[in-house]
């Protein structure tokens, strides 16, 4: 989190800003430990929240106008909540003007505000800066409102801002851990039903790494939404045989390999991809309860090959940072995460091991590719909140 002195004397100047101390709010960025591109399939996810991620600080105006400065962007965006902009622009403020206006909706008290945002995510590293945007700037409005935050609701807010005001269809889990995370513990999401496990980290002797590629992930919104429409036309040629299917995760192993011979290519892969997935993350899920990491590793690997080769998402540098971390001594398994085509990868690293892991992984990529690659260590951070004092 962003040092909040900084940010105090920031609002007040950029402001011109002498009323009460502006309120602080703050999301985080996700890493998804297992279950990718499963959450838009109604299946499994097991993300983790980031201690990084998204400070929000806001006042109250007499007004229905909100105005935002995004300390990171040095550029200051004004909206009127009762004239909605067309949304799409490309900009960063999409994400916030989607979100006021999708709770407003919802709520349909918001009071107009001044609001400060600043990051710590690294950006376009696939860790979800825009879900802690939309999940940090939807808290502060409705809590200067005086409304009760449903974490929930607003998960599905942030979600349908990115749909309409975005044009990215993205599932449920970014915008849902982000919000509703527990501190040392991944979330296991249904993201069918919505119901949600914390389920504890091993913590101690174990750390998890992200690495980041440092590679924008460019084709990421046009081959995301390719992606859930080749899953959606899955659903509909099993329908054939299986009636009674809803989306992917009604399809077993076994239901799948009888009629795969329905699915051209390349569908048949996508489809296994997620069968399989939702299969690993629920295997995934139970294996971190009762604290076996070696059975956690191991479905990381085939997770992340199934993301290779079925899912095609993934790129030469996510499959290097791969590669070079599963060679190392004391890793148990290491895995891209997010959507795809750049960002991060994930890996479970003993505690004693990790300075050599980063380091032999650095060695390799940067002769690889010419840059080195970003680090963050993980413990499992906290959902949104608003930081007093
Ligand atoms: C992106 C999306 F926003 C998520 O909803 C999810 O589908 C993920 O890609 C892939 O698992 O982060």
């Amino acid at each position: 989190m962003r040092n909040t002195i900084d940010l105090r004397s920031a609002f007040h100047a950029r402001f011109g800003y002498n009323g009460p101390a502006p309120r602080v709010f703050f999301a985080p960025g996700r890493v998804n430990l297992i279950g990718e591109h499963t959450d838009y399939n109604d299946g499994f996810v097991l993300p983790v929240a980031l201690e990084v991620g998204v400070t929000v600080l806001a006042a109250p105006r007499d007004d229905r106008c909100i105005r935002v400065h995004g300390l990171d962007f040095d550029q200051t965006v004004e909206f009127d909540l009762d004239h909605p902009g067309p949304g799409q622009t490309g900009r960063w403020t999409d994400y916030i003007e989607g979100v006021a206006h999708m709770v407003d909706a919802r709520v349909q008290a918001l009071r107009g505000a001044d609001l400060l945002v600043a990051g710590d995510v690294p950006r376009g590293a696939g860790l979800s800066s825009s879900a802690a945007l939309e999940i940090g700037t939807g808290f502060a409005l409705l809590s200067l409102a005086g409304a009760t935050v449903d974490r929930v609701a607003l998960a599905l807010a942030g979600q349908a801002a990115e749909h309409t005001f975005v044009g990215t269809r993205c599932g449920i889990m970014d915008q849902l851990v982000s919000a509703c995370a527990r501190a040392d513990a991944a979330l296991l999401v249904d993201c069918r039903s919505l119901a949600m496990e914390a389920v504890p980290l091993p913590g101690g002797p174990v750390a998890i790494l992200v690495s980041d590629t440092r590679k924008k992930h460019a084709l990421a919104t046009s081959e995301y939404n390719t992606r859930r429409a080749e899953c959606e036309r899955g659903v509909a040629l099993l329908r054939g045989a299986l009636p009674r299917i809803r989306a992917l995760r009604d399809v077993t192993e076994g239901a799948f390999a009888e009629h795969a011979s329905l699915l051209p290519e390349p569908l048949v892969r996508r489809v296994r991809h997620v069968v399989t997935e939702n299969a690993r993350t629920q295997s995934a899920a139970e294996a971190l309860r009762r604290g076996d990491v070696a059975a956690v590793g191991a479905l990381f690997v085939a997770s992340h090959r199934s993301l290779q080769h079925d899912y095609e998402v993934s790129c030469p540098e996510l499959d290097t940072l791969v590669d070079l971390a599963d060679a190392q001594a004391g890793v148990h398994g290491a895995r891209m995460t997010g959507g795809g085509f750049g960002g991060s990868t994930v890996s479970l690293v003993d505690e004693s091991a990790l300075d050599a892991v980063m380091a032999a992984v650095r060695d390799g990529y940067r002769s690889r590719f010419g840059v080195e690659p970003g680090f963050l260590v993980t413990r499992g951070g906290e959902g949104a909140r608003e930081i007093r004092g």
